[in-house]
């Protein structure tokens, strides 16, 4: 077997022609997997990663259609036991795109081999869980990562470079509107994202995770006390009859009648931050015509930002300092050579789309697992997000303002 990062000879363009490479392995192969096989498709091709890619292998489930998709995404080999997969030597990056009730275990047992882990969002579906997770790859002195992808939408970024060198003063309110409608449909079908045993929750772990992690990355500040609350609009579901392709389409298919849905449509919350903000945070699968609405906007002493990820290369800009007469939000493209990842990719002026978002995580760890530093956001950043959701959940069963524990 290949050793997990070696050197070899792999390219003999004007890039780096002595490259390293890591071999990865992919547990689960769904849509999150199709995202993460895609960025290790194109990272070497518009980045020149310290160390490069091997997609070795893919585990999911079912071997047949595996296959089918090693054969698609160009997996060498398809496996079906995760075990033996997150054991192998010739492995030394786990990349656990499974959903919530399974991350723990497997990115556990993957640390505990020494492998570096990457792993969906969120990080698990409890904080116990989670800090289970953040001792194993500390414990290892492995790289972990924990996949918000919208970080590294460039107007995103360039949005966290801007509150950073102070352009919108200091911050004072954060609003957050994560809208999604494809459970407006009461027959829309039942799936694995509405089971809270395997989703953990539903539009509160899925979405409002997102607009945390954002809220946390942005400001660079720690919510601190929450409250919320959470509704459940259509109580069971059909199960599907394996005909649909949208994000709930998978799960259950086969069984006859509705399931129980356990898991919120809709959750709200307030929250308080530590540096003296404000917030507010609404996460829905119930909105009609708001298709991945994930939006922010953030108020500062001199300025405010917005960003929507439904026009994700633009940033919206309004500053105090501009003279009375001119004083509007522009609107910035964030699609030039000087924006952050951008460069890599087309002549400025060109569109970026969801995709590259994983492809700029995926690069972004590649550079730790070569230099052996930390990348963010890792499984503390991971596990502190963890930590809200559930400080939210808490203020919804007591009807009152909860503590936020601090990760450390
Ligand atoms: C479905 O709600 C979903 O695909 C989420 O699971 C993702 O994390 C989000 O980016 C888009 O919507």
């Amino acid at each position: 077997m290949d050793a997990p990062f070696s050197r070899t000879t792999t390219f003999t363009s004007s890039r780096s022609d002595m490259a390293s490479t890591i071999n990865v392995a992919m547990i689960g192969a769904r849509f999150m997997g199709k995202a993460h096989s895609n960025a290790y498709l194109q990272v070497g091709k518009f980045f020149d990663p310290a160390v490069r890619p091997v997609m070795k292998a893919v585990c999911s489930r079912d071997l047949a259609g595996t296959q089918a998709f090693a054969e698609q995404f160009g997996w060498e080999r398809a496996e079906t036991d995760w075990q033996d997969v997150v054991a192998a030597d010739d492995i030394g990056l786990v990349d656990v795109c499974t959903p919530g009730d399974t991350h723990a275990l497997i990115s556990i047992a993957a640390a505990k081999a020494g492998k570096h882990v990457f792993c969906e969002k969120p990080l698990a579906n409890s904080l116990a869980d989670a800090l289970k997770m953040l001792a194993a790859v500390r414990e290892a002195g492995v790289r972990h990562m924990v996949n918000f992808n919208y970080r590294r939408c460039p107007a995103v970024s360039l949005a966290r470079q801007m509150v950073e060198a102070g352009e919108i003063g200091e911050v004072r309110q954060w609003r957050a509107t994560y809208l999604q409608d494809w459970l407006v449909d009461p027959e829309s079908p039942y799936s694995w994202r509405m089971d809270k045993s395997i989703a953990g929750s539903g539009a509160h772990g899925d979405l409002n995770a997102h607009a945390i992690d954002l809220a946390r990355f942005i400001t660079g500040d720690e919510i601190t006390q929450v409250v919320g609350d959470m509704k459940t609009f259509v109580e069971e579901r059909p199960y599907p009859d394996g005909s649909g392709s949208g994000v709930g389409a998978s799960g259950a298919a086969g069984a006859k009648g509705k399931g129980k849905v356990t898991v919120d449509d809709a959750s709200i919350f307030l929250a308080r931050f530590a540096g003296g903000a404000i917030g507010t945070f609404e996460a829905t699968r119930m909105a009609p015509g708001r298709k991945n609405f994930n939006r922010f906007e953030v108020s500062g002493s001199r300025g405010s930002l917005v960003w929507n990820f439904e026009d994700m290369n633009v940033l919206e800009y309004y500053s105090t300092d501009d003279p009375t007469a001119r004083q509007g939000f522009r609107r910035i493209m964030a699609t030039e050579s000087d924006h952050p990842y951008v460069g890599a990719w087309w002549p400025p002026g060109h569109l970026l789309g969801y995709e590259h978002s994983f492809v700029h995580g995926v690069y972004d760890l590649l550079q730790a697992i070569a230099s052996g530093d930390d990348v963010a956001p890792d499984f503390r950043d991971g596990a502190q997000c963890v930590a809200v959701l559930e400080a939210v959940e808490a203020s919804v069963a007591a009807g009152s303002w909860q503590n936020v524990a601090a990760v450390e």
